[in-house]
C-alpha cells in the first residue's frame, strides 16, 4: 500500500517544483535563525532567493558532523527551546554526542514519512507490530513507534534487549511485524532456537529492518529464518532518525522521501556533485525541518542515487542499500579495505555465518589483519587437517579480494557478542 499516494507519486516536475519552493524558505529560516548558517551565508555572499534550482545547491557549503559537535548542545537549534517538543541524541563513538531537537511541525513529518516506509515494508492497520529498537536518546525506538501509530497497527513498545522475552512477546502477543536492526533480528532467531520455539509458532509476516548495514544474503537469511517479508530502511538522526528512506515490495532501492528532503551525491574526496548513478556520499538537505534545518550534511554514507521509475508507482528516488561509511574505510599497510569487501568473500564461502569481526592492530611498524569468522552451527570438523585448509582457503580468498592479506580466527557458533542494537563489525586497536 503507498500511504500517501499523492505525495509518493507525484511526476517528477511537480515534485521538483515543491522542492524548489521549500528550499527556498528552508534556507531563509537557516539563515534568519541559526548564527552558523547566517555567518556561511554572509562570508560567502549567498542569497537565499537566488537558489532558483536544486542544482545551485552546489553552491553552499557542506555542513560537517564537526559542525555540529562545535555547536553542542543547542547551536543549531533554528528555534527556541520553547518550541521544541523532542530532543534526541546520537551516541557517537568518538567525541561528543550530536543533540537533535523537533518541533511539534517536525514530529508530525516525522510520523508521516515514517508512515510511509512502514507501509511500503508491508506494515497496515491490521498489524501487531513490535518494536525492538531502543526507546530512549536513539531515534529508532520513538521514531518508528510514531509511523505505525500512524498507520494505526497495534503497537508493542518492546524496546531492545531481553531478547527471550521479546521471543515470549512475540509468540503470545502474536506479532506480525517486527521492526530492529537487522543483526538483532538475526540473534533473536538463534535465541528461539535456545529456546525450541519454530517460526511455525510465531505469526511474524514483515520485517522492518534498519540502522547498520544489511546485506542481501543477510536479508535472505532473516527472511527464512523468520519468515517473513524483510526491508530495508535509512535514516540518521541528524537528518531525522527513521523514515528519511525505505524499500518498497520491489526490494529493489529505498525511495527518499524527496519532498522533505533534497539528495545528493558526491566524489567524497573533492566534494563534486555526482550525476545520478554514480557512487559516492550522500550528502542531505531537510526541506521542512523547523527546530533543526541541515543544509547539504555530509552524511558519510556510500551509496548511488536512481531516478527511474519504480514498479511499484512511486515516482521518488531510489538509493542503493548503503553497504559502508566513507569513515568506515580501514587504511591496512596502504590498502583500502571496507567491511563490506569482508563480507562479501564470505558471503561466498559455506559453513560461514553473517557474523564476523575485523580487528586490525600494530605490531611494530605493520599493520596486522585479523578476521574473526564464526563458523556455522554443526560445520566443525573434528580433524586438524581439513580445519586448517578450511582456514586457509578463507585466507587465500580474502587475500585476493582485499589486496591485502590477513589471518583467518574460525571461532565457534554464538562466539562473537551480539547485542540489540548496531553490530560492531570492526575494531581497530590502533587508534
Ligand atoms: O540509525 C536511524 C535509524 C533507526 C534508521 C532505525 C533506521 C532504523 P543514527 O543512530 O543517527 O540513526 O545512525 C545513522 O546509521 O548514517 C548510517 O551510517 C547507518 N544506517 C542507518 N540505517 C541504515 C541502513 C539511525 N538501513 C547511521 N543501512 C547512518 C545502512 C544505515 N546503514
Amino acid at each position: 500500500m503507498i500511504w500517501n499516494k499523492k505525495m509518493e507519486t507525484l511526476p517528477r516536475k511537480q515534485l521538483e517544483q515543491i522542492q524548489i519552493e521549500r528550499l527556498q524558505s528552508a534556507l531563509n529560516r537557516a539563515y534568519k535563525n541559526v548564527p552558523f548558517y547566517h555567518r556561511i551565508f554572509e562570508q560567502q555572499g549567498i542569497v537565499p532567493e537566488k537558489i532558483g534550482s536544486v542544482a545551485d545547491l552546489a553552491h553552499i557549503p557542506f555542513t560537517t558532523k564537526e559542525d555540529l559537535r562545535n555547536n553542542y548542545p543547542y547551536g543549531m537549534f533554528a528555534v527556541p527551546l520553547r518550541d521544541i517538543v523532542r530532543i534526541h541524541a546520537s551516541s557517537g563513538t568518538t567525541g561528543k554526542p550530536i543533540v537533535v531537537g523537533y518541533s511539534v511541525n517536525d514530529m508530525r513529518h516525522w510520523a508521516e514519512v515514517v508512515a510511509r516506509i512502514m507501509a511500503a515494508g508491508g506494515v497496515t492497520k491490521e498489524d501487531i507490530v513490535q518494536i525492538a529498537f531502543n526507546y530512549g536518546l536513539f531515534t529508532g525506538g520513538f521514531g518508528l513507534h510514531s509511523g505505525a501509530e500512524t498507520i494505526g497497527a497495534t503497537v508493542i513498545p518492546a524496546s531492545s534487549g531481553n531478547s527471550r522475552r521479546q521471543i515470549i512477546i512475540m509468540k503470545d502477543y502474536r506479532t506480525t511485524a517486527l521492526v530492529c536492526t537487522p543483526s538483532y533480528a538475526l540473534y533473536l532467531a538463534e535465541v528461539m532456537g535456545e529456546m525450541e520455539i519454530r517460526k511455525e509458532q510465531l505469526a511474524l509476516r514483515v520485517g522492518l529492518f534498519g540502522g547498520e548495514p544489511c546485506s542481501e544474503n543477510m536479508r535472505v537469511e532473516i527472511e527464512q529464518k523468520l519468515d517473513l517479508s524483510a526491508t530495508d530502511n535509512y535514516g540518521l538522526s541528524e537528518i531525522m532518525g527513521p523514515g528519511v528512506a525505505g524499500e518498497c515490495q520491489e526490494k529493489d532501492g529505498l525511495h527518499l522521501a524527496e519532498d522533505h528532503f533534497i539528495a545528493e551525491i558526491i566524489d567524497p574526496d573533492t566534494g563534486q556533485v555526482l550525476p545520478y548513478g554514480e557512487q559516492g556520499e550522500l550528502v542531505l538537505t531537510t526541506l521542512t525541518k523547523e527546530a533543526f534545518p541541515m543544509i547539504r550534511y555530509r552524511t558519510h554514507d556510500i551509496t548511488r542515487l536512481n531516478p527511474e521509475p519504480c514498479r511499484c508507482g512511486r515516482s521518488h528516488l531510489r538509493m542503493e542499500r548503503v553497504r559502508d561509511r566513507t569513515d568506515d574505510m580501514l587504511i591496512i599497510r596502504g590498502v583500502n579495505v571496507y567491511p563490506s569487501q569482508v563480507e562479501s568473500v564470505l558471503t561466498e564461502i559455506e559453513g560461514t555465518s553473517p557474523h564476523y569481526q575485523i580487528v586490525v592492530d600494530r605490531k611494530g611498524p605493520l599493520d596486522e589483519l585479523e578476521i574473526l569468522v564464526e563458523v556455522k552451527e554443526g560445520f566443525f570438523f573434528d580433524e586438524m587437517k581439513r580445519l586448517r585448509s578450511f582456514k586457509e582457503e578463507i585466507e587465500e580468498k580474502m587475500e585476493s579480494a582485499l589486496g591485502v592479506s590477513g589471518k583467518i580466527k574460525l571461532v565457534e557458533p554464538k562466539t562473537l557478542e551480539r547485542n540489540a542494537g548496531k553490530a560492531q563489525r570492526v575494531v581497530d586497536r590502533r587508534k
